[in-house]
């Protein structure tokens, strides 16, 4: 069956950032596409993927990238899917020049931007898996269960001394 979710992000290095995105999908029984596609290193893989994500059946595409992260952006700008960006946490500046490129679009064009790094990726699923809950009420069950079992972990074990 073809995945409503596409991960896609600028750089093999980039996987060990996006890996929890597909761990949440994995626990909420989601499946997805993963792909590596460059805004500068293959910039018309870039537009011919954007361009045909919808018909292709996707509903949500999560990007990651780092540094001057400019493939969330380009990819909202080339197909009207919702684009959830990952900034990825560069070496040079710790993700700030990743999250301020992803974040600050100019007005017309939206994109989702989570937080830096792994936190930011399982966000991305667990929003993407949200995203294809308001019209798939089983998805819905699972994420609430998911939920309530994070919630039950911390009631259940209020210690902070105990592990
Ligand atoms: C971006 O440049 C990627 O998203 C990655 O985070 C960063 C560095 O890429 P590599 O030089 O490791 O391939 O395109």
């Amino acid at each position: 069956m073809q995945p409503k979710v596409a991960i896609i992000m600028g750089s093999k290095s980039d996987w060990e950032t996006m890996q929890p995105a597909t761990e949440i999908l994995d626990q909420l029984n989601v499946s997805y596409h993963v792909e590596v596609v460059s805004a500068h290193r293959t910039p018309d893989k870039l537009f011919s993927f954007s361009s045909e994500a919808a018909e292709k059946g996707y509903h949500v595409i999560i990007a990651g990238a780092g540094g001057a992260a400019h493939l969330p952006g380009m990819v909202a700008s080339k197909t009207r899917l919702p684009v959830l960006g990952v900034p990825v946490q560069s070496r040079a500046l710790n993700g700030m020049d990743s999250l301020l490129s992803i974040v600050q679009m100019p007005k017309g064009i939206a994109v989702g931007t989570l937080a830096i790094g792994a936190a930011g990726a399982f966000n991305a699923g667990l929003m993407a898996a949200q995203i294809l809950a308001t019209t798939d009420a089983e998805l819905a069950q699972r994420i609430d269960a998911f939920r309530q079992a994070q919630t039950d972990t911390i009631l259940e074990n209020p210690d902070p001394r105990e592990a």
